[in-house]
């Protein structure tokens, strides 16, 4: 009897179809902070997975996303699509919106589909509700009706699979097109139905862990059991399972840690924060097993369900708000920046930069708000003078601003003067190595410094009456040593000599 290799087989099978292409992956999914009779905002960020590793969808839009949200404990859920933004920063990140009650809790996951493979989070069975309810688990994969391969009955023909969990149980539920799921075909006949989880992040790709609903005693029952994909050996049962059936659903559970705690599982919580999951039927006799329907591959975020509670919210930390240079001309790039970070991971629902009356929007350099995120933007073409500018952020309930500052635009290409009047202002040393110190100047003036071929190296705006020139670019590069002079732009024609040397 070759019935100790049939299980191997089909796994196998029923993984790599799914491993091997297009399965929507997700990361970074965020929201803002839950006002109360309020909107959130809900983000999440897509890659399509090939056999090369993780390519961007840059070209969308393949993927349909869903965020499902509940705001009565789960009992009930409303789907709302979301679309891509495709804006920088936000290229492959995709956002929904929906109304938040004025109290209570918000729970939300989001579901992807792209070329039928799957990828979801799924609700959280809190109360280890058993058997749960199609509220408590989420769709990891549909399968097409009549495609079974000769099978015996159509309870052998898959319609889709679903997974949940519990902080003891995962919860696995397939659906068939039939109302039975018979275990017998007669004398030395079997059937059996499973689902498969396997760990990205395992040392090996060897082990797959599936609750398989089987009555072929005394080879297989009901049961958890470790698959080898690649040996002969017979699976290995790890576990019980519970399993009921009802109509055309099939239920089973087991418990996590019969599954995690195994090393050949590899590391969990794991670092990619999904499993494969993938359903199969067969039919097991004396000569062998066959499989009968396979599911695609899906992708099972587990176990990550977000819950907010209205109204409750950690206010955002704002860093480092800058400008550089703070002194420029019209062409020049200023570059403005600071870093975000909200302890609650809310994303920013407002994100601007203010400079005097104008608002931009500035460009995320990730999303992992818990961290420090740097929000960026270069602008050039500001008007002469001095402008003010702030930052102001939101995370959907608290709003943060940064204390006004200033840059200054200065014309650079002043005409050349005579160049031999005497300054009025004074630098010293004049042999120097890191700084020279420039002394009464005007208040509020722009000092420029330019090189031996009269190209402007760096423009200083003299906060008080003395400026201090480092050495350095308006990129805050250390210049060559040489010869560099110096004037204000309130007297162009005067100018000092300066010497840098090494
Ligand atoms: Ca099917
Ligand atoms: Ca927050």
């Amino acid at each position: 009897m070759r019935a100790n290799t049939w299980f191997r087989i089909a796994v196998l099978t029923g993984l790599l179809a799914g491993v091997s292409l297009a399965a929507p992956g997700l990361s970074d999914i965020c929201s803002s902070a839950p006002a109360p009779g309020g909107d959130i905002l809900v983000h999440t960020d897509v890659a399509v997975l090939d056999s090369d590793g993780i390519e961007w969808d840059t070209e969308g839009p393949p993927a349909e996303l869903r965020v499902f949200y509940s705001t009565d404990s789960q009992s009930s859920w409303t789907e709302v699509v979301m679309t891509r933004l495709g804006t920088p920063g936000y290229d492959s990140t995709w956002q929904a919106d929906f109304a938040v009650p004025l109290s209570g809790t918000v729970v939300y996951y989001v579901n992807a589909e792209h070329d039928g493979f799957m990828a979801t989070q799924s609700p959280y069975n809190g109360g280890d509700t058993w058997p749960p309810g199609q509220n408590l688990i989420a769709r990891v994969a549909v399968d097409d009706t009549g495609d079974a391969v000769e099978p015996e009955g159509p309870y052998l023909d898959l319609t889709g699979a679903y997974v949940g969990y519990s902080a003891d149980h995962f919860y696995f539920v397939l659906t068939n097109n039939d109302d039975q799921w018979p275990t017998s075909g007669g004398l030395l006949k079997w059937f059996s139905y499973s689902l498969g989880f396997a760990n990205p992040d395992a040392p090996s790709d060897t082990w797959v862990f599936a609750p398989v609903y089987v009555d072929a005693w005394p080879v297989m029952q009901y049961g958890l059991f470790a698959i080898n994909r690649y040996s002969g050996e017979m699976p290995e049962r790890v576990g019980d399972i519970d399993h009921h059936t009802a109509g055309n659903r099939l239920v089973m559970r087991c418990a996590i840690t019969d599954m995690t705690s195994d090393p050949r599982f590899g590391p969990w919580p794991n670092q990619l924060g999904y499993v494969y999951a993938a359903a199969i039927t067969q039919t097991i006799t004396i000569s062998g097993a066959t499989a009968k329907d396979t599911t695609a591959t899906g992708l099972f975020y587990a176990p990550r369900t977000p819950q907010l509670v209205v109204g409750e919210n950690t206010t955002p930390v704002l860093s480092q708000a800058r400008v550089v240079p703070r002194v420029g001309t019209p062409e020049d790039v200023f570059r403005f920046g600071l870093y975000y970070t909200d302890a609650d991971t809310h994303l920013p629902v407002r994100r601007s930069l203010v400079v005097d009356e104008d608002t931009f929007e500035l460009v995320p350099s990730s999303h992992r708000y818990w961290g420090r995120v740097l929000f960026s933007l270069n602008r050039s073409g500001f008007g002469l003078g001095l402008h003010w500018f702030h930052f102001s952020f939101d995370d959907g309930i608290s709003t943060v601003t940064t204390t006004p500052d200033t840059f200054r635009v200065a014309r650079a290409s002043v005409a050349e003067g005579q160049g031999t009047s005497q300054a009025r202002f004074s630098a010293g040393p004049a042999v120097f190595r890191d700084r020279v110190v420039l002394s009464k100047v005007n208040r509020g003036d722009v000092v420029e410094v330019r090189n031996s071929v009269g190209g402007v190296v760096r423009l200083i705006w003299a906060g008080s009456m003395s400026a201090v020139w480092d050495g350095r670019n308006n990129e805050g590069v250390e210049v060559p040593a040489g010869t560099y002079f110096i004037r204000t732009q309130s007297s162009p024609g005067s100018r000092l000599r300066v010497v840098k040397v090494r």
